[in-house]
């Protein structure tokens, strides 16, 4: 019987680019489960878009010198982009900065509001004096009141798990400018979610079906007791609060983000010209609602948002919560702003998307934290892509289009080891549809790869070689159930490698597409007699240690940029960086042998990078000022520099100059300066150090 389904993919923040640990978590999880159930002839709609509030928006604005607005038409398009090159086919990439998003998320509020649900709180909040602004979640770094990790975000310990309340950090520091924070007096909403607990817990006792992870991290939230929690912020960027008496408030990120997936179904319905057709999933109790999450996410998608829905009478609430648990990389934590990840649109430059759909798949972190290496990457292409399914497809193809004249032969009577081979196909796309409905992606891809290994030991058993010229009749019987099972493996390929699986429904000369065959009718041989094969191709080339030696050499620079940090970050407190490297002073002549003799750890401690400058324009009313913005590869900084009366900004783009990276910010004449660039400067002139030949920007120097 045919299901309806509204399947979601957690809505990345627009604040950088998607990188590994995102597909693995969520995106590609939904994409191979959704292409399976339209195999099966289901009504599914799979939903995303770009998450563009919270503070992760406004403090990347910050850090790069550019609005919230920039930031997420910057990353919405290339995310957007980047999903489709990856075959992440969404029916609908939206956004929540979008009018859509906003009113929705508002009459859900007044919803809750004129239903008396929620609570108003005059209460005390985090005040940063430096930026004269109210600091929630993310704008605040601090102790751990749990476990003691220094640096906790305001709302969540990542280390812990913990769900915190900023006022509860301790040594709290303004997650911008570092200055410690003073309490102040405001005013905000509450959802009282210890109010919803008894319902909650009712509701997901029936959950048998859903993982350990989910349901563990969920009861143990109930053990503590759920609490209210703060729906609105004293921020500019995001959804404003929908009543008079809330001016300069707007709603907390993680109340109206995930009301975020019915804006974009609304914005579906609307460009497919079926305005009203949202409700048809929405407001369906025979729709099954899936939520594709990482593990970071259960909390507001299993507890937080189901109880606004149980308010929202006639929504359905989440069916399915599959999340899964974290990637990390070479061992390490993957980490964007420490640019330690494998970023998709760098990826898509240089390699396949089938080739890192397959290596996720097949290693995905669905009960545990698992890992991805460049080597492991090369593995599953080497030894599994290529030597394997690559290599089924290839002998079985130019066999018949050498010696079948390029015609797929007619099957004679079938033997038992035939017989034997069709019967596993069944078998195999049976088991493969069986694990993906049960979200056990990972073994469905090994399920997958396991009959390109059967058919490999069958073709071997059979010897076409041999009895081409022994027996023709069993030659060619042989290389049609080959072949037929090479059209069940392109339609079974298809959920996991749907380029691949295109290029070889075309490459067997098949009519129309792979998908134009229902899953359960792959089960069985196909009318294919006589079918004349398309043009061959290697459908995997294989990778040799010079492809992916300069990843390899990237991630290594990034640890060794990490290891150096933690370092020093683990020394105690040296001297104070010397002044005359401090960023508010202009480079000034620093007499040699001036400070006092520092020892390598020291200097150490001085991050050097290798900066690109791309944009540059004077300082208002600072006449020896320049506002530049350098980019370090894949993040840009703003920095203030003294050389306005040595350099034009003209003659400064497209400069490589060396930046000091972690200095302290400072803000010169209201513009806020990142680090510093070194100069030689001898009292009368200053000259920028630059390469004497090109390196990448973000090289460190030293
Ligand atoms: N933007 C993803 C994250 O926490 C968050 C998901 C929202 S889904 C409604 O990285
Ligand atoms: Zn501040």
């Amino acid at each position: 019987m045919a299901r309806k389904l509204l399947v979601t993919a957690a809505l990345p923040y627009s604040n950088g680019p998607i990188h590994i640990g995102h597909l693995a978590g969520a995106y590609l999880p939904a994409d191979i489960y959704v292409r399976h159930l339209r195999q099966l002839g289901h009504d599914v709609v799979f939903i995303c878009g770009a998450d563009e509030h919270g503070v992760a928006i406004t403090i990347a604005a910050m850090q790069q010198g550019i609005t919230p607005q920039q930031v997420v038409d910057k990353y919405y398009t290339l995310n957007r982009d980047s999903f489709a090159g990856l075959g992440i086919l969404f029916d609908n990439f939206s956004r929540t900065s979008l009018p859509v998003h906003h009113k929705t998320a508002q009459d859900v509020f007044l919803t809750l509001h004129k239903k008396k649900k929620l609570a108003v709180h005059e209460t005390t909040q985090l005040f940063c004096p430096q930026d004269a602004m109210f600091l929630s979640d993310r704008y605040v770094r601090g102790t751990c009141p749990v476990c003691g990790n220094p640096d906790a975000k305001g709302d969540q310990c990542e280390k812990c798990g913990s769900s915190l309340d900023p006022l509860t950090l301790k040594n709290p520091l303004c997650a911008m400018c570092g200055a410690t924070p003073i309490i102040k007096p405001t005013t905000h909403w509450y959802l009282p979610l210890g109010e919803y607990q008894p319902q909650l817990e009712a509701w997901l006792a029936e959950k048998k079906d859903w993982k350990d992870n989910v349901r563990n991290y969920c009861n143990g939230w109930f053990k503590e007791g759920l609490r209210e929690r703060a729906i609105t912020r004293d921020l500019t960027w995001g959804v404003p609060v929908p009543l008079p008496e809330a001016k300069g408030k707007v709603l907390y990120v993680w109340f109206e983000a995930p009301i975020g997936y019915i804006s974009a179904t609304k914005e579906w319905a609307a460009k497919i010209g079926e305005t009203d057709r949202w409700r048809d999933y929405w407001c369906n109790p025979a729709c099954e609602l899936v939520h594709f999450i990482g593990k970071d996410n259960i909390v507001f998608h299993a507890i937080f948002w189901p109880a606004m829905l149980m308010d929202m009478k006639g929504y359905i609430l989440p069916t399915q919560i599959p999340a899964n648990e974290f990637l990390n990389l070479e061992g390490r934590k993957l980490s964007t702003s420490q640019n330690f990840a494998v970023w998709l649109p760098d990826y898509l430059q240089r390699f396949p998307p089938d080739v890192l759909r397959y290596t996720l798949a097949a290693n995905l972190p669905e009960t545990k934290d698992t890992d991805f290496s460049w080597k492991q990457f090369q593995s599953c292409n080497n030894d599994e892509l290529a030597d394997i399914l690559g290599n089924l497809v290839n002998r079985t193809l130019t066999f018949v289009q050498r010696h079948c004249a390029g015609c797929i032969p007619p099957a004679g009577t079938f033997n038992t080891a035939d017989n034997a081979m069709l019967a596993e196909i069944e078998t195999a796309g049976e088991e493969i549809s069986g694990l993906l409905n049960t979200f056990k992606i990972r073994a469905a891809t090994a399920r997958m790869m396991d009959l390109a290994r059967a058919a490999n030991r069958y073709f071997d058993a059979s010897q076409p070689w041999a009895t081409r010229t022994s027996d023709l009749k069993r030659c060619k019987t042989s290389l049609h159930v080959c072949c037929q099972v090479l059209r069940s493996l392109a339609v079974f390929m298809h959920p996991f490698m749907p380029f691949s699986a295109t290029t070889l429904w075309q490459m067997l000369g098949l009519e129309g597409h792979e998908t134009d065959v229902r899953w359960v009718k792959a089960y069985r041989p196909g009318n294919i007699a006589g079918i004349k094969l398309g043009p061959l191709s290697i459908l995997f080339r294989k990778f040799e240690d010079a492809d992916i030696q300069p990843e390899v050499d990237a991630l290594a620079a990034a640890i060794a940029r990490i290891e150096q940090k933690e370092r020093a970050q683990a020394t105690p407190a040296a001297p104070p960086i010397p002044p005359a490297l401090h960023p508010s002073s202009s480079p000034t002549p620093a007499t040699p042998g001036a400070g006092r003799p520092i020892g390598i750890d020291d200097f150490n401690r001085v991050e050097l990078r290798i900066a690109e400058i791309v944009a540059a324009e004077a300082v208002p009313k600072a006449t020896k000022l320049l506002k530049l913005t350098v980019s370090l590869g894949t993040e840009q900084r703003t920095v203030v520099a003294g050389i306005a009366k040595q350099y034009t900004p003209e003659q400064l783009l497209g400069k490589k100059v060396v930046l000091v990276a972690n200095l302290a910010p400072a803000t010169l004449r209201g513009v806020q300066s990142q680090g510093m660039l070194l100069a030689a400067n001898d009292g009368e002139t200053l000259a920028l150090l630059t390469l004497d030949r090109d390196m990448p920007t973000g090289s460190v120097v030293r």
